[in-house]
């Protein structure tokens, strides 16, 4: 039977395709200026983030989501919030959660707590291609695409409880580290706390990326004692086979921490030659437990040392040139500088001062550079250094960023954030070769900032500008909690996709209408289905292609392709009271798998604007009693 289309409607959708997408906005027709945030003396705050209609930011800032689960991925200067992207939350804007896909990426979770994201890197610069986050609510590490800027893995890791500050990868990506934050027995096995010194553990675990099935793995794990591991940072240059690590309650308490994890003068930084450790678990060098190859440090000696710091540090960062790393001294105000090549030194030279755990520890005053104190700056918890080695802390306290030289401990400059920073990031960051030109700060607490939203507020980020004499907040954006931490990395450097390609080799994807189709086994209903601007064909032989027939109690798999190869084109799929829905990018094909447990006349539609008839764009999903 040949279908009839209503001549009228065919050619409205025509025009108002045409009208809706393809009228010319370009940013000759719409203004004049153009985006110059350069920060000449004669210009205001406004005009150094002002990016116009048409034009684009030159940084993306990719902040964590905290207990929200997501990425919010912002543009810099202008701190306009671009895309919040989905990784241990579902997110029903997206489907994610909801589709085959992503259900299963997110395993038996519905919720994570993401830190710490960390982009890849090749010789110690952002590569751009991808971005890796832990989740220290329910011990999982993950890994963003930035072509799609979608979740391509999330694993569980085994053993460690509160992956904190995950990700720091190595300079060439080959690791990832996750310290974990709570000690607990190894496997996780019920062990009394009374018996916390000889039972529990904080296992530190190394995670690898294979690049070409995008797919993370546990390569082997460290068994360090019953401390809590917090912060952390990977080497760089001479530093490069090394990381970094903080520790607090090396006190071992089990019980109101605030009081009793505070007592020791000193707690330690871990300092781990990877390298070394690598090396090990190539030689069998480890025990086999709960199937992970296990370093246990007391038995499987080498690689690992201790260095002791002021009372409970937070941050330590490695300095760009691989020179030093600097510890936040949190309960103590002050930031320890310590040098790695003296550090070596000590290592080959044996100048210990004993041991803990059967970890030898490395004699303070022989590594220790320098003890930088600023007046009454109080909370230093994470630093960030700019294009000339100038280092910047975060005064969680006194709610100020501090600029110092660590070379000679001088204060050069100071700025009051609002309020209460955590970490700040700054251009480039993390990389052997920062920017120097913003800095951001990530503060926990807005209180009168911005409109106010009741009793809890939003968080803030104040973008701070470096290259005057003096550091200026020039803009302040909120965002929803909690950024933890960000990374802040030139837009050139990633290289989006616009449309997913073709791929004939994936049996559920349907490119050409006459193939869309409905098939029956038993009681199992498969829809090979296409969505396109805008209408649904599920079975392009039947009367009516934008229906489905199923029974009751029926198992309904719908696979979806996106025939729009046309940028910015996504539809959705939604039915009505079935608690469902996915989405399609352009190109995209993607299956949602459910029981038709209710009986009924569910209408179904497309979720996601996609043209001027996106409201026709519908059918029913029947289900016989
Ligand atoms: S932690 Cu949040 S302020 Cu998770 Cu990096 Cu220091
Ligand atoms: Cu497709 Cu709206």
């Amino acid at each position: 039977m040949k279908k009839w289309i209503p001549p009228v409607a065919g050619i409205a959708t025509g025009l108002l395709a045409a009208t809706v997408f393809f009228a010319d906005f370009s940013p000759e027709k719409q203004t004049q200026v153009t985006a110059d945030n350069s920060n000449s003396a004669t210009k205001t705050n406004a005009e150094k983030v002002y990016v116009p209609f048409g034009e684009k930011d030159e940084y993306y800032l990719m902040a964590s989501g905290g207990h929200s689960g997501q990425m919010f991925i912002y543009g810099v200067p202008s701190m306009r919030h671009i895309r919040t992207v989905p990784v241990f939350s579902p997110d029903s804007a997206t489907g994610y959660g909801f589709d085959n896909h992503t259900k299963e990426l997110m395993g038996d979770f519905t919720w994570g707590d993401l830190h710490h994201p960390a982009l890849s890197e090749t010789n110690g610069d952002y590569d751009g291609k991808y971005l890796f986050a832990t989740d220290v609510a329910n011990s999982r590490a993950a890994v963003m695409n930035l072509e799609t800027f979608t979740t391509r893995d999330i694993i569980n890791v085994p053993n460690t409880s509160g992956p904190h500050c995950a990700a720091f990868v190595t300079e060439n990506t080959e690791y990832m580290f996750l310290p974990t934050r709570f000690a607990v027995p190894i496997g996780s096995e019920y062990a009394s706390l009374d018996d916390y010194s000889e039972q529990y553990r904080g296992v530190m675990s190394a995670v690898t990326f294979n690049e070409e099935k995008e797919e993370l793995n546990v390569a082997y794990q460290v068994a360090l004692p019953p401390w809590s591991y917090d912060l952390s940072d990977a080497g760089k240059g001479m530093s490069s086979d090394w990381a970094v690590i903080t520790t607090y309650n090396t006190e071992e308490a089990t019980t109101n921490l605030e009081i009793n994890a505070s007592q020791a003068d000193r707690d330690y930084i871990v300092l781990i030659n990877w390298k070394e450790l690598e090396q090990k678990v190539a030689e069998g060098d480890y025990d086999e437990v709960t199937g992970q190859k296990m370093i246990f440090p007391e038995k499987h000696k080498g690689g690992i040392y201790l260095v002791p710091v002021a009372k409970s540090p937070h941050g330590v960062d490695v300095t760009p040139d691989g020179e030093h790393f600097i510890a936040s001294g949190k309960l103590a105000p002050a930031m320890t500088v310590f040098s790695f090549e003296k550090a070596f030194a000590a290592i080959e030279n044996q100048d210990f001062a004993g041991e803990r755990n059967g970890i030898p520890i490395i004699n303070y005053e022989s590594i220790m550079e320098r003890e930088v104190n600023p007046e009454n700056a109080l909370g230093p918890l994470h630093t960030q250094f700019d294009d000339k080695g100038m280092a910047y802390t975060t005064m969680f306290i006194s709610s100020e960023i501090v600029k110092w030289d660590p070379t000679t401990g001088e204060t050069l400059d100071r700025v009051p954030v609002q309020y209460s920073p955590g970490h700040a990031v700054a251009a480039e960051g993390d990389t052997v070769a920062p920017d120097g030109k913003y800095i951001i700060a990530l503060n926990k607490i807005a209180k009168d900032s911005y409109l106010s939203v009741g009793p809890s507020h939003p968080e803030s980020m104040q973008l701070i500008d470096l290259r005057g004499d003096k550091m200026e907040v020039i803009q302040s954006a909120p965002v929803n909690p909690e950024p933890h931490y960000a990374q802040l990395i030139k837009a050139d450097k990633i290289k989006t996709i616009s449309v997913y390609d073709k791929d004939e080799s994936n049996k559920y994807a349907v490119y050409k209408q006459e193939d869309a189709r409905i098939e029956r086994k038993g009681n199992e209903v498969h829809v090979y289905g296409i969505a396109m601007r805008s209408k649904f064909i599920f079975d392009a032989k039947a009367e009516r292609p934008d229906v489905i027939e199923v029974n009751k109690g029926d198992k309904v798999y719908i696979h979806l392709t996106n025939t729009d190869f046309d940028q910015d084109i996504t539809h959705g799929f939604a039915i009505n009271q079935y608690d469902l829905n996915m989405e399609v990018q352009p190109g995209q094909t993607n299956t949602i798998e459910f029981t038709a447990d209710k009986a009924g006349t569910f209408p179904l539609y497309c979720t996601n604007f996609c043209s001027a008839l996106h409201q026709e764009m519908s059918g029913y999903f029947l289900v016989k009693p």
